[in-house]
């Protein structure tokens, strides 16, 4: 048996340093039937306050989307989804100060985000919904958020399969970046997601999948991750309902950011803001770390505490 190392000694080296902070992307659905805020942010004025709400509390980009891909949903027009987002989009991009990302499938509406204000095109179809997405993305400059998803959103949970999971989603992914590339979008401008919860068996699928996140990361692109509130963790917990699955969503959170996401979709984002300060800051403090708190890194939350009572 090889001897454990004695207390005096120094511990290995970890093949990898603290992991950076991801950032938050804080989630807004100008939609009637999200599923799990649906109809709240509907009128311009509510989603513009939420949107500023979730900036002053941390979120570094927010995504806005206008039509909600949760199996059932109403399909929502190009024309309807412009009207709903174009306002938004401009206010906040005049607020300055956050990152203005647009999930839409459709071009013509990524096109019209980009024109007012947005700089990211999130894409829960990997730019195939349409034959022109990939050209427009190219000639948008925006980056590109490619999400893999089995099957489409209204029959995708019915039957998902998969011999490897984690396998085929990182091959899709490679692939989609591949085309993105041909088709003239930077490498610098692209982004993956696993998808989670897109057609993808509850617990037999998602839960491999954010096991092997490092996996999805070894492509070499910053990699997002969108599991807030979703149904693995009503799953893990006798079913909870959508608003109560706020420490699910902070695990997944914190497991994404123990593996390396670029970046975190959250409905919560104060408190995921909290989580992850906590965590990098523990990250930090340990031998290799830069400092007992890393500064700066989020001002909604790195500022040091005054003295106080509290233990
Ligand atoms: N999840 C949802 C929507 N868009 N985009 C990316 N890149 N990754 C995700 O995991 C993702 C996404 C579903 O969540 P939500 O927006 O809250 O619901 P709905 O689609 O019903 O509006």
């Amino acid at each position: 048996m090889p001897a454990s190392p004695s207390a005096s000694e120094p511990l290995p080296m970890r093949a990898v340093g603290p992991r950076p902070r991801p950032k938050v992307m804080g989630i807004v659905n100008l939609t009637p039937d999200s599923f799990s805020d649906g109809g709240r942010h509907l009128a311009p004025d509510a989603a513009l306050a939420q949107a500023r709400r979730l900036a002053a509390e941390g979120a570094e980009i927010l995504d806005l989307g206008a039509e909600s891909t949760r199996p059932g949903a109403a399909p929502v027009a190009a024309e309807t989804e412009i009207e709903r987002l174009v306002p938004l989009v401009r206010a906040l991009a005049a607020d300055g100060g956050v990152q203005v990302s647009v999930d839409t499938m459709k071009p013509q509406v990524a096109r019209a985000a980009v024109a007012a204000g947005a700089t990211i095109w999130n894409d829960v179809t990997a730019l195939r919904l349409a034959p022109e997405s990939l050209d427009t993305a190219a000639e948008l400059g925006c980056e590109v958020v490619l999400m893999h998803m089995q099957g489409q959103p209204a029959t995708m949970q019915a039957e998902p399969h998969y011999d490897d999971v984690v396998a085929e989603v990182a091959e899709f992914l490679a692939a989609r970046a591949e085309a993105a590339m041909a088709a003239g979008v930077a490498r610098e401008k692209i982004w993956l997601d696993p998808g989670i919860g897109f057609g993808k068996h509850s617990l037999r699928h998602n839960l491999p999948l954010l096991a092997g996140l490092d996996r999805i990361v070894a492509l070499g692109f910053p990699v997002l991750l969108g599991a807030s509130r979703k149904r693995f963790i009503g799953a893990l917990d006798h079913n909870a309902p959508v608003d109560q699955r706020l420490g699910g969503s902070i695990a997944a959170a914190l497991a994404g950011a123990a593996a390396g996401m670029a970046a975190v979709r959250v409905h919560d984002v104060r408190e995921t803001v909290q989580a992850l300060a906590v965590w990098d800051a523990i990250a930090n403090a340990g031998p290799g770390g830069t400092s007992q708190v890393r500064r700066g890194a989020n001002p909604a939350i790195a500022s040091p505490c005054p003295p106080s009572a509290e233990s």
